[in-house]
């Protein structure tokens, strides 16, 4: 199967400018692309994904992968897909954000041999423009016309654009003419969202590259789920890619709760599994449904390549901890990212705590009555273990490295005692 067959095959192709150009272009020689990225955070959310996976498949067939980082785009705002007008951000913000964008995006390339990824950074020649190069140089090639008929510049007309934002797609074609013309770079690859200013750098290039030079665009499609709500988003927010705001653990809990209407789907789309390994997935689906198998391949295989091996055996050990209630055996490490939204309650101080008192002052019961029936009853267990009297008292040793003591109610209500 060629590449193109391949992301035909995933859905991974929305729109092509030319498609037997970049069939042709992709089966003759090895092609340089690039997929850009705003530095308006300090960190990729899911939703930026899949097209930098989809780069890294190009990769894989034998292309050569430039990462730009929009260093200089990022401080004026893409008003593409935006209903209003954006904050500026600071230049000392954008940098940051550059730096740590760079670092995560590092770890989905390989930099190295013939077909070595390249990162760049458009400040480096965006940035230094002088105002009358800009306007002589590359204004004069695109017309207003041309940009009022853009669906992301028309759509604001009647909320209103700043010049700002209207020129905003300017740059990214000054992106694509340099990239083309500095480092070979045939095609530009984006969401389906990117398919305006992938067109402006288009004709930048056929206007100011000699004659017979070729480039393409090519977008890929919204991620959507079937239920309607918008993908990547939990109750807490959005799912980074850094472990400090969306843990390993949170992540691998995003893709296995992965809807049975859209899991290959997922799979297709952002995992490295072969053809033949998703259609076995989804044979073993439909025969057994109930054994999670596609969301479980899709949970696995997305943690491993975010976060490493080590985290998703870490977020599979504390899966099955909280599933069986056998608590004991996880780290405070382990306890502070499978326990993040579970209720909790401080205690200050190494005195010992009286199990009836602690229950009603972290609110899991309402009165000492109602605690001391739920004790003697059998339904309160201290890291795991079921305690039944009700003159409990808790030490040293059911504080789990001196930081966490868990605390379950009935089956599954889990409260967080931290010290
Ligand atoms: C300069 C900047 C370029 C080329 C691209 C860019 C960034 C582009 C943009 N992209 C989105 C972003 O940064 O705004 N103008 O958040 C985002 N992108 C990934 C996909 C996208 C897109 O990073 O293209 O469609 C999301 O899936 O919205 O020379």
């Amino acid at each position: 199967m060629s590449l193109i067959e391949d992301l035909k095959w995933r859905g991974i192709i929305y729109q092509q400018t030319d498609e037997e150009g970049i069939s042709e272009a992709l089966s003759k020689e090895m092609v340089s692309l690039y997929c850009g990225i705003d530095p308006t955070g300090d960190s990729m959310h899911i939703g930026h994904l899949l097209p930098f996976l989809t780069l890294r498949r190009f990769q894989q067939a034998g292309h050569r992968p430039i990462i730009l980082v929009g260093g200089a785009t990022g401080l004026i705002g893409d008003p593409s897909g935006k209903k209003e007008e954006r904050q500026l951000q600071t230049i000392e913000q954008v940098q940051d954000n550059v730096q740590s964008l760079q670092k995560q995006l590092a770890k989905i390339f390989d930099f190295d041999g013939d077909s070595g990824a390249v990162m760049v950074n458009n400040f480096d020649w965006a940035g230094k423009m002088d105002l009358v190069t800009f306007l002589r140089d590359y204004g004069k090639h695109i017309g207003v016309n041309y940009m009022l008929a853009k669906d992301t510049i028309s759509s604001r007309l009647d909320t209103g654009i700043s010049f700002t934002e209207f020129t905003y797609t300017i740059l990214q074609a000054i992106d694509f003419y340099h990239l083309y013309e500095n480092h070979n770079c045939k095609i530009q690859l984006g969401g389906s969202d990117q398919w305006g200013n992938i067109t402006t750098g288009l004709e930048l290039i056929r206007k100011m590259s000699a004659e017979g030079s070729k480039a393409y665009g090519l977008t890929i499609p919204l991620v959507t789920k079937s239920d309607g709500t918008k993908f990547g988003k939990t109750e807490s927010g959005a799912v980074w890619l850094d472990r400090d705001k969306t843990s390993p653990y949170e992540f691998y809990q995003f893709w296995i709760n992965t809807s049975d209407a859209d899991v290959i789907k997922y799979l297709k789309y952002f995992t490295f599994l072969s053809k033949e390994e998703i259609e076995a997935l989804e044979q073993s689906f439909e025969a057994e449904p109930h054994l999670r198998a596609a969301q479980k391949a899709l949970a696995e295989e997305m943690t491993r390549l975010i976060h490493g091996e080590e985290a998703l055996q870490q977020a599979i050990k504390i899966t099955q901890a909280l599933f069986s209630g056998e608590v004991k055996e996880l780290s405070a490490e382990e306890i502070a990212q499978g326990f993040k939204d579970v209720p909790s309650f401080s205690v200050e101080g190494t005195e010992e705590l009286r199990l009836v008192e602690l229950l009603v002052d972290a609110k899991i019961v309402s009165s000492k009555r109602q605690a001391r029936e739920d004790v003697q009853n059998g339904a309160v267990y201290i890291n795991g273990d079921r305690v039944t009297e009700s003159n409990y008292t808790l030490s040293d040793a059911d504080r789990i490295e001196g930081q966490f003591t868990i605390i379950r109610r009935g089956k599954k209500k889990y409260f967080l005692i931290k010290y």
